[in-house]
């Protein structure tokens, strides 16, 4: 059965599609979009054509899961010409998210109409893609060549009401779209001639008057953009639009997507798509478990990382209430989330009624009993388990039957924790990265009595606050941190045996990091688990901060800023490691780049296979999509599994051994890695 069907509504053929959950382009609905139009052009009574999709949302693009496997024709390409050279008036009746594909269909069709929720983009760019079907032709025919390039070289959607102020839509619709989407085929089914996207050219004269745009454009988005082959591929693409006749420069497009789709960023990419939607999946649950119904969530902790966890709440609509010891911790906290809201709002991405709605939600007390009314209380107190167990054990006195009890610890012991309380089956890990209204990434640590339904409870709202969630089992530092331990310790070492902290980060920076250890070091601060005994000066760090060289709060860490926060080599440091180098004996030498790859990549990917083993993670991809959104790596190498199946298991079980010595006693070579090296296996597919 075609996922694509027809009816006639008067001389209207209205051509659907219902082809859950996303109404991707896959073979069928091409095929039925095809002989849909066929059948148009030979019924003579059909006068015009409506195109709509059931369901959520009209098509969100091309079948991504039809990506790498030989294609079936038709290509989207010919479908898209089959529905432009229609010889009858075809109207994309819009709802939900254009996307991709999609979007293409809907540009290719004569006329757009669009209910005002609709989203409509080209996020190819994401998947390291351009729009492959003459979107890079046809968006800056219609919408202009500046909007093209924003839409198609960031990938995010714009709202229906700015695709009509930039002519992309023609008509919003309120009320029933299919209902309007007839009435307007009806109002345009005798206007001649036809408008056809790909014979516009009226909005390309903006470029061609200013051929400087497109230079200008990447000059803008560079630090953007950098590491990413695709959005320079759409700028080069859409510069062909302007430059050359529709038909050459549809060549042009194909050339460089086949090009694209053929590189080991775009396999990474789209690896990287389905490994974030699998993440939320949970093996082992019963079946339909149901979730609890939070309605109010209590913060323990006006700080950083508090205030920061509460804004999430407050901006999804979820009342807050926050405790804090002292009065003026408590206002800093609450004065902290507005002076963050009103910078918001004055980019003008939120108004200032709701700056006030979001405020409205926050209640801040020094009161503890006052949580006894919350769904879930998130405890964000000082990162130490004495501390912890007396909160969560004053909790578990206050707090109502069926409350959820978590923790924001970054390291602790979830079970060790929920043991201080009569109810360990309410307890769990909820580890948040900060600043926590920003990172998307949240690890949910599921403790050995944790009850399914508070699982399925956390991942679902994480869903509700726009975090994407991982499952990660109780063990030192869960997955991202615990990975982050070895790289820390060898990134250390390799400063005493000759590397400098630049040439670390650099190496790292070339990579596609944001920054290097010793950079994020300095910016998270160098005195984070600082015992703050001066007297104990045990290594390089300890001296540091007994020195006062923080990281960039104090001007002064790995590398010393100036007023604007610019880091520099830092000759202090530079004596301190010299020092400990004469402390410990160690003889300087020269390090390689390839040799830092080793000890610090490697062994963090060998500390994920560790994790595997110990079933810390449900999956690799699971460790992936921790690093992609926790910790800046860069999603065109898919993530540490992903980059070392790339790199090839092999390679990495000899760089390993090659540095074995230099690892330390307590590094352990993962079995399940040297298993998969030794059969060929990988890791993510
Ligand atoms: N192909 C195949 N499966 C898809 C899909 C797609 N395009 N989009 C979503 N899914 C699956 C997804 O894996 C999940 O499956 C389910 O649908 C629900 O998705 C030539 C080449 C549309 C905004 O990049 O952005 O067109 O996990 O959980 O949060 O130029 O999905 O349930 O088994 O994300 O409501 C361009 C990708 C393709 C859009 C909905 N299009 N999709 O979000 O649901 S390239 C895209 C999305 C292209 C042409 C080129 C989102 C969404 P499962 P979900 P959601």
């Amino acid at each position: 059965m075609s996922p694509i069907s027809t009816r006639r509504h008067d001389d209207v053929l209205i051509v659907a599609s219902n082809n859950p959950p996303v109404n991707a382009l896959g073979h069928a609905v091409r095929e039925g979009l095809v002989q849909a139009i066929d059948q148009a052009e030979a019924d003579e009574q059909v006068k015009a054509v409506v195109i709509i999709c059931e369901g959520n949302t009209f098509f969100a693009g091309a079948d991504i899961t039809e990506f790498g496997k030989p294609m079936q024709m038709p290509m989207l390409p010919i479908v898209v010409d089959r529905i432009e050279a229609c010889s009858k008036p075809v109207v994309a009746a819009i709802h939900g998210t254009a996307f991709g594909g999609g979007l293409e269909v809907a540009l290719a069709s004569h006329y757009r109409v669009a209910v005002p929720s609709a989203k409509l983009g080209v996020p190819e760019v994401k998947l390291g893609l351009l729009p492959g079907a003459g979107g890079t032709q046809r968006l800056p025919r219609v919408a202009g060549v500046g909007k093209a390039l924003e839409m198609a070289a960031s990938g995010n959607p714009i709202g229906a009401k700015e695709a009509y102020e930039c002519g992309l839509v023609d008509k919003l619709i309120e009320g029933d779209l299919e209902q309007h989407a007839v009435a307007f085929a009806h109002e345009v089914k005798d206007s001649r001639p036809l408008p056809k996207s790909s014979e516009r050219d009226e909005k390309l004269r903006e470029a061609r008057d200013n051929p400087g745009l497109f230079d200008e454009f990447r000059q803008a988005n560079a630090k953007k953009f950098r590491g990413f082959d695709a959005p320079e591929y759409v700028v080069r693409a859409i510069e062909a639009a302007v430059k050359a006749p529709y038909a050459e420069g549809v060549m042009t497009e194909r050339q460089l997507f086949m090009e694209l789709m053929s590189g080991t960023q775009a396999r990474a990419q789209q690896y990287f798509f389905f490994a974030e939607r699998k993440a939320s999946k949970i093996e082992g649950l019963p079946e339909n478990t149901q979730p609890r119904d939070i309605r109010r969530v209590g913060v323990i902790g006006a700080g950083t990382m508090g205030g920061g966890i509460s804004m999430n709440f407050l901006s999804a609509g979820i009342p807050v209430t926050m405790v804090e010891m002292a009065q003026d911790a408590l206002d800093r906290g609450a004065g902290t989330i507005r002076k963050n809201y009103e910078a918001t709002a004055s980019k003008g991405k939120m108004s200032a009624d709701q700056v006030g709605q979001a405020m409205g939600l926050l209640t801040p007390t020094l009161d503890f009993n006052a949580l006894s009314d919350c769904d879930l209380i998130i405890e964000a107190v000082f990162e130490n388990m004495d501390v912890k167990k007396e909160v969560f054990g004053r909790l578990d006195t206050i707090a109502k039957p069926g409350a959820i009890l978590a923790s924001n610890t970054s390291y602790l012991d979830i079970d060790e924790i929920a043991a201080s309380t009569s109810r360990p089956q309410d307890v769990v890990g909820l580890h948040f990265f900060s600043p926590a209204n920003i990172m998307k990434l949240l690890e949910v640590v599921r403790g050995a009595k944790t009850a399914p339904d508070v699982l399925v409870t956390a991942m679902q709202l994480a869903k509700r606050i726009r975090k994407v969630a991982v499952v990660a089992g109780v063990c030192y530092g869960f997955i991202g941190n615990r990975m982050l331990i070895p790289r820390q310790t060898q990134a250390m070492r390799l400063l005493l045996e000759g590397a400098t902290p630049e040439q670390v980060d650099r190496v790292y920076v070339e990579f596609g990091m944001p920054m290097g250890p010793f950079q994020m070091a300095d910016l998270a601060g160098v005195d984070i688990g600082w015992h703050r005994d001066t007297n104990r000066i045990e290594n390089i760090r300890d001296k540091l901060c007994a020195m006062d060289r923080w990281g960039q709060k104090k001007g002064a860490g790995f590398y010393d800023y100036d007023e604007k926060r610019r880091p520099s080599p830092s000759p202090a440091v530079a004596e301190v490691i010299e020092e400990f180098r004469r402390r410990e004996n160690v003889e300087k030498r020269e390090i390689s780049d390839q040799e830092i790859v080793e000890r610090t990549l490697y062994t963090m990917v060998n500390e994920g296979a560790l994790i595997l083993e110990g079933g810390f993670a449900q999956r690799a991809s699971d460790i992936d999509v921790v690093w992609v959104y926790g910790y800046g790596w860069p999603v065109y190498r898919g993530g540490p599994m992903f980059w070392a199946d790339t790199e090839g298991l092999p390679k990495i079980v000899e760089g390993i051994r090659r540095q074995q010595e230099r690892l330390g006693p307590d590094f352990k070579l993962s079995e399940l890695l040297v298993g998969k090296a030794g059969a060929g296996e990988k890791f993510t597919r």
